[in-house]
């Protein structure tokens, strides 16, 4: 039997997370033969909540489920960690403007990346889920001297997903027909959902496409759709957020097909002029728990227009939170190179799959 991944999920007693365990300790992301440990993290607060969560996902009795462990501090929750999904966040309160969220979400985000850096396995994958996505990414990776900054990224996966159905939709096809869609920059409503490579059913879309029903409608329905949703539903995205996570990681860790790319939030090397050192969303590529961006793409003047546009706002974004960048981490962040790390079965020599610690609720406790 292959040894256990060990996996941490922050936010672990939310919405998003309530469709993401299950499905995880289903094995739907590192597949049917996988045992995993989950390290769920939450507030004090929410500890009993999650304690819920716990028991539901013991009655699964899933086989490929070792161990379920419950955290209130993420120096326990991410120990030894090979893959952590951070979906906690602070939500925007009324009043709260984008300034105070970033701060808010800043301290967060860098004691998370200082815990990841210090208890995490050093192959450590992790999928910024919570938002401003992006720019938490930036800042927990920025905290991190010890890791690549390439083993941080964040979410675009859902806009893709979402940009690819809709796609299906119009051109009555599955869609898994649908390939090459691409989200350039921030996962925001400024983020440029890419039709120009896009096939369907192996054929290239865009010469079937109006460009004015791409500009004024496709486009901005794919940017707020997260809105339309909250509107219809009264409550943000959850399941299909669930679905985008579990989309994201599987593909890194497994490899993406090779005639098809994903988009995923990753820091800018300077791939198509874009600034260096922010956590930008690029087509990419992965393969043996590597990504690389996808080169050579043409990119139309509009297009430019729309990822300058995209890019101003997380240039702004860092600019903001810039107090909580180290200056250490700095040229790392704008020297990077696609030689990204691979694997995730290291095992640290003090990993003994020990749950004995007072700081874990072991599900047993609760039922
Ligand atoms: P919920 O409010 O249902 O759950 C969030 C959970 O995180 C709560 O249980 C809360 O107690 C916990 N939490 C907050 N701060 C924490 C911290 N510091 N440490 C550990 N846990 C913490 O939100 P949910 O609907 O699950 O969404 C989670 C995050 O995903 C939000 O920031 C949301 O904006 C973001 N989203 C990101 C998406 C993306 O594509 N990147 C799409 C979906 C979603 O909107």
């Amino acid at each position: 039997m292959k040894r256990p991944f060990r996996i941490a999920v922050t936010g672990a007693a939310g919405s998003i997370s309530n469709s993401l365990l299950f499905r995880l300790a289903a094995g739907e992301v590192f597949g049917p033969d996988q045992p995993l440990i989950l390290q769920l993290i939450e507030r004090p607060e929410a500890m009993e909540a999650l304690r819920g969560m716990a028991m539901e996902l013991e009655d699964c009795a899933f086989p490929l489920l070792h161990n379920v462990r419950l955290h209130d501090n993420v120096q326990d929750g991410f120990r030894n960690v090979h893959f952590a999904f951070l979906v906690g966040a602070k939500p925007r309160g009324p009043g709260m403007e984008r300034a105070d969220l970033l701060s808010a979400n800043a301290e967060i985000f860098s004691a998370q990346g200082r815990a990841l850096n210090d208890y995490a396995n050093p192959d450590v994958k992790v999928l910024v889920v919570g938002n401003p996505a992006n720019t938490n990414a930036l800042i927990a990776s920025r905290n991190a001297p010890d890791l690549s900054p390439s083993q941080f990224t964040a979410m675009s996966r859902l806009d893709h997903n979402r940009a690819q159905g809709m796609i299906a939709n119009r051109f009555g096809c599955n869609a898994s027909d649908v390939k090459k869609v691409a989200i350039w920059g921030n996962h925001s409503a400024t983020q440029y959902p890419d039709l120009h490579h896009a096939t369907a059913m192996g054929a290239p879309i865009w010469p079937e496409l109006d460009p004015k029903w791409v500009d004024e409608e496709y486009i901005p329905r794919v940017q707020k759709r997260g809105a339309e949703i909250i509107a219809a539903r009264g409550q943000s995205s959850a399941a299909s957020a669930a679905q985008g996570a579990i989309d994201h990681m599987r593909d890194w860790y497994f490899g993406t097909p090779d005639d098809d790319f994903v988009s995923m939030c990753v820091v800018s090397d300077g791939s198509y002029g874009v600034t260096k050192g922010i956590v930008f969303s690029f087509p990419v590529r992965c393969r043996y728990g590597r990504y690389e961006i996808v080169q050579g793409l043409p990119i139309d003047e509009a297009g430019r227009k729309r990822i300058e546009t995209t890019e101003k706002e997380l240039v702004d974004e860092k600019a903001a939170v810039e107090h909580l960048l180290p200056a250490e981490t700095e040229a790392a962040h704008l020297n990077l190179r696609t030689t990204l790390r691979s694997g995730a079965s290291r095992y640290g020599e003090e990993d003994s799959l020990d749950d004995s610690e007072a700081s874990v609720l072991r599900t047993d406790r609760v039922l």
